[in-house]
């Protein structure tokens, strides 16, 4: 009945920071917003090397003038792409089970393309997989994006194919002209899908050799990982001799993790440790997030950050006030630091902390600071550094859950300017 919703908005408003203090409020005003959905790109990649090779030699460069959030996190669960759509749009949590692209697909929300669209934005989706997969079609018309260029709208042959599809070159490629001729201004995502699971990819296209290990899945990923940076420089290319660059800002991101727990030895082989701990394993969840404004030098950015945040960062960047929004992110050009990234499972990190599965460690060290694991049946574990933020993630997540599993947006009246 929608009794929960005064409680929530009051959560709501209290992260909110004002526009005007928004470092960037505005920089992207009436500009392109095209944003990079990248497959199962992990931060790990980023600035390291295989076998003596540069593994993303574009976005490295890249990076050397955008903003780059190197300690930004995804928030996905079984949904996986599907989940940090949701997130992305409507800056809220994704469930704890299940897809909500499929599960609530039909709720009212107040996403991101809808409310652009009040401000003159075009929106659309290109993604060369069957329209109906993640129930996107029906959520993407639910949300309010104004076309999606689904699998019909490539050329694909077995040539320009490997693993699930379109290869990202010619996905790019044959996108160039849609983006054209788009009313302007535009809000384009693109997901990519070379990178994905089992990583396959045709000897002709990988340019770097595999890593060695007793991993397929681990060794494969690199180049797989290399493909997708050469086709996204690729597309700045295209970008920039269509003229379309100049009016755009381009945002990258990486959707989740590619590389599940199963990989650890192989990983922690990679990345020269003894085991990959509870601690290594959170910050593994880290994924690129890189805002490139042309004209713009920007610079790197440590603070803690999550895929909630971009709704409301974006937002800010187009010049749109979110004032009268109802989500659980933060400007990231804003006053104010995070307290915290909830990860969807309640695991979470804060400025000095990384709390998971019933263990506090020091951010900055890795070190275990304590475990509130029961050493006698019956007997509650100890209190640690973490104990207190526990209750508020756990709070936050539940809010987030409650409109939901409510459809509590049915109840409020989200009065656009
Ligand atoms: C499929 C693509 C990949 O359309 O989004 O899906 P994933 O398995 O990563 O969710
Ligand atoms: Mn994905």
């Amino acid at each position: 009945d929608g009794n929960e919703m005064p409680e929530i908005l009051e959560y709501s408003e209290e992260k909110k920071t004002n526009p005007e203090d928004s470092e960037l409020f505005g920089v992207a005003e009436g500009k392109n917003v095209i944003f990079l959905s990248l497959e199962s790109v992990q931060s790990f990649v980023i600035n390291n090397t295989v076998n003596g090779e540069e593994v993303t030699p574009f976005l490295n460069d890249l990076i050397n003038d955008s903003y780059y959030f190197e300690n930004f996190y995804h928030q996905t669960e079984q949904g996986k792409t599907s989940d940090s759509e949701f997130l992305i749009e409507n800056s809220l949590y994704p469930l704890p089970r299940g897809a909500v692209f499929f599960t609530h697909g039909q709720n009212d929300y107040h996403a991101m393309p809808e409310i652009i669209k009040e401000h003159g934005y075009f929106s659309s989706v290109l993604h060369a997989n069957n329209k109906s997969f993640w129930n996107r079609d029906v959520m993407y018309d639910n949300i309010g994006f104004d076309h999606f260029y689904d699998v019909a709208a490539y050329e694909v042959t077995d040539e320009n194919s490997v693993g699930w599809g379109l290869k990202d070159k010619e996905f790019f490629e044959q996108s160039i002209k849609y983006l054209q001729s788009q009313p302007k201004p535009f809000y384009s995502k693109f997901i990519t899908l070379t990178n994905h699971y089992p990583f396959d990819l045709s000897e002709e296209d990988a340019s770097i050799e595999p890593y060695n290990s007793n991993s397929r899945t681990l060794n494969q990923y690199f180049p797989t990982v290399r493909y997708t940076d050469e086709a996204v420089e690729e597309f700045f290319t295209d970008l920039k001799e269509s003229g379309l660059y100049e009016d755009s800002i381009i945002v990258l991101m990486g959707d989740h993790y590619g590389i599940s727990d199963f990989h650890n030895k192989a990983m922690s082989m990679y990345l020269d440790k003894d085991e990959i701990t509870p601690y290594d394993h959170v910050q593994l969840q880290r994924v690129p997030f890189i805002i490139h404004i042309p004209g713009m030098e920007g610079r790197v950015i440590s603070d803690i950050a999550a895929q909630i945040d971009v709704k409301p960062t974006l937002l800010h960047l187009m010049g749109i006030d979110s004032e009268n929004d109802i989500s659980f992110g933060q400007d990231l050009f804003g006053p104010d630091d995070k307290e915290f990234v909830a990860l969807r499972d309640g695991s979470f990190i804060s400025n000095d902390y990384v709390y998971t599965k019933d263990q506090c460690f020091d951010r900055e060290t890795g070190e275990l600071l304590g475990s509130e694991v029961s050493t006698v049946e019956g007997v509650p574990g100890e209190d640690t550094a973490c104990t207190p933020m526990k209750s508020d993630v756990q709070q936050e997540l539940s809010y987030s859950d409650q409109i939901i599993y409510g459809d509590l947006f049915r109840f409020y009246n989200f009065n656009l300017e």
